[in-house]
């Protein structure tokens, strides 16, 4: 898979390499074992990063879940470029710019019918918060405010903030931060080896799980509940598909008790599942939907609520001066990111991105689950353009066997993200089947030699 340089990504011109890694202090990282062992990315192109010594490796994860286009796609840097030369920034907060009205009437023709209101945030931390705060005003504004109980799911990601990290339900991301929000339940996860391990896509078993948020109604009445937030496919944890039937039974409830139901859908919004949203891949469609990552290809931050007309709507009363949701960033609807934006929806639609991703999904899983039987594979379960490969942990050292893994493949041309002991892959979905058999071999390789 030796394909040439772009011109612009020689590493020896590139790689200056910083004379101390001390000052930065990295994110979601073991920073002392990077540090000693640190790993440089200095350029990219399409499918592959450019590390500091000059190998090209293969990206299996899109950047965080992010790159969906490919990286460094011409025209989202030359919309970039020309906004930046243009109009750097402009307030959005009592001014306009043409950049966000443009970019929100184009992600509400994208999106599910009727969610047609686009908030602006930069990231999806930022959009999980919003998502959540608009959810507690509607009720209000509506004269519901004993509204206000929050449900996520155990093993949720909504990213970090607090309202995000309260309805996460990653222990290790929640544990140091002292008490949260009140009046959050968390729904049980729906991971489960004795009955699903080696799912093609859905699970057959599972369903029942989403019985338990009638369970929790009933210990709150749904008079105290103002909304439910999953993810369509949990993705940070290790790639958890929904079981068959799950999601459904989640709209059905929330509908009956006048709940609304968010999908958080920063991993799984824009073509991973090979449909535009998660929600058009399941027949679901929530009441909000909140999106970042893939949103600008990862390019500039950006992220989105995407709300119901009716709840938009509820708020549009009092005086015409009156602020009606005193929410919002200083970036919110960036000219750069929207430019950004609209380039990238462009993209995705010339290159008839999410139709690949849909086409050649079938591929992906054949190859994916050919390494049932690789050492220590214990689970393997795949989505869209998505997989998760489980692994048996070291015994007394988790999370050890998945790291060597990652380190390996890193040196032998591959980046993938591990989570625990779990492997997740989320390549750009511009790939082509000789990228899916490089994704294969080399973890099939690696694999052989983990300790
Ligand atoms: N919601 C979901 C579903 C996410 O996956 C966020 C919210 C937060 O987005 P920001 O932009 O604030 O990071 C995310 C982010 C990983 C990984 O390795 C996943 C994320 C971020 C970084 C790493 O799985 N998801």
């Amino acid at each position: 898979m030796t394909q040439p340089l772009p011109p612009s990504s020689n590493p020896t011109e590139l790689a200056n390499g910083p004379a101390s890694l001390d000052a930065f202090w990295m994110p979601f990282t073991a920073n002392r074992q990077f540090k000693a062992y640190p790993r440089m990315l200095v350029a990219a192109k399409d499918m592959h990063y450019i590390s500091d010594d000059g190998r090209q490796i293969l990206d299996g994860t899109a950047g965080l879940w992010c790159v969906n286009a490919g990286h460094c796609r011409p025209k989202i840097i030359e919309a970039i470029q020309t906004q930046a030369t243009t109009l750097d920034y402009a307030p959005t907060f009592q001014m306009g710019h043409p950049a966000p009205f443009q970019l929100a009437e184009r992600l509400a023709q994208l999106a599910p019918e009727g969610l047609n209101r686009v908030f602006f945030a930069n990231s999806g931390s930022e959009a999980v918060d919003t998502a959540l705060k608009v959810a507690i005003a509607y009720h209000r504004v509506r004269g519901e405010g004993t509204r206000q109980r929050l449900i996520g799911r155990e093993r949720g990601y909504h990213g970090v903030g607090f309202g995000g990290i309260s309805v996460g339900g990653i222990g290790g991301n929640r544990k140091l931060f002292g008490s949260l929000l009140n009046g959050v339940d968390h729904l049980p996860h729906t991971h489960n080896l004795t009955h699903n391990a080696f799912s093609h896509q859905q699970p057959d078993w599972g369903a029942h799980l989403a019985d338990e948020l009638e369970r929790i109604v009933t210990l709150h009445d749904s008079s105290n509940i103002a909304a439910v937030i999953v993810e369509p496919v949990a993705g940070s944890t290790g790639v958890l598909v929904p079981p068959k039937g799950y999601l459904e039974k989640l709209r059905q409830v929330c509908t009956r008790h006048g709940i609304l139901l968010i999908f958080d859908e920063v991993i799984t919004g824009f073509g991973r599942l090979g449909t535009c949203f998660g929600a058009d891949y399941f027949g679901v469609v929530p009441d909000i939907i909140t999106v970042a990552k893939g949103i600008t290809n990862g390019t500039i931050p950006m992220g989105a609520v995407l709300v119901r007309q009716e709840i938009h709507d509820a708020f549009m009363h009092g005086p015409d001066q009156a602020i009606e949701f005193p929410h919002g960033y200083t970036y919110s609807g960036h000219p750069l990111a929207c430019a950004a934006a609209i380039a990238t929806l462009d993209t995705y639609a010339e290159d008839g991105l999410f139709e690949n991703a849909a086409s050649l999904a079938p591929y992906w899983q054949e190859a994916i689950h050919s390494l049932r039987g690789a050492p220590h594979v214990i689970d393997i379960r795949n989505i869209g353009i998505v997989a998760g490969i489980e692994l048996e942990p070291m015994p007394n050292r988790p999370t050890r066997r998945a790291y060597e893994c990652l380190v390996r493949c890193f040196e032998q041309g591959l980046l993938i993200r591990t989570t625990g002991d779990i492997i997740a892959l989320s390549p750009p979905l511009m790939l082509q089947n000789s990228h899916v058999d490089y994704v294969v071999e080399t973890l099939d390789r690696v694999l052989q030699t983990l300790p």
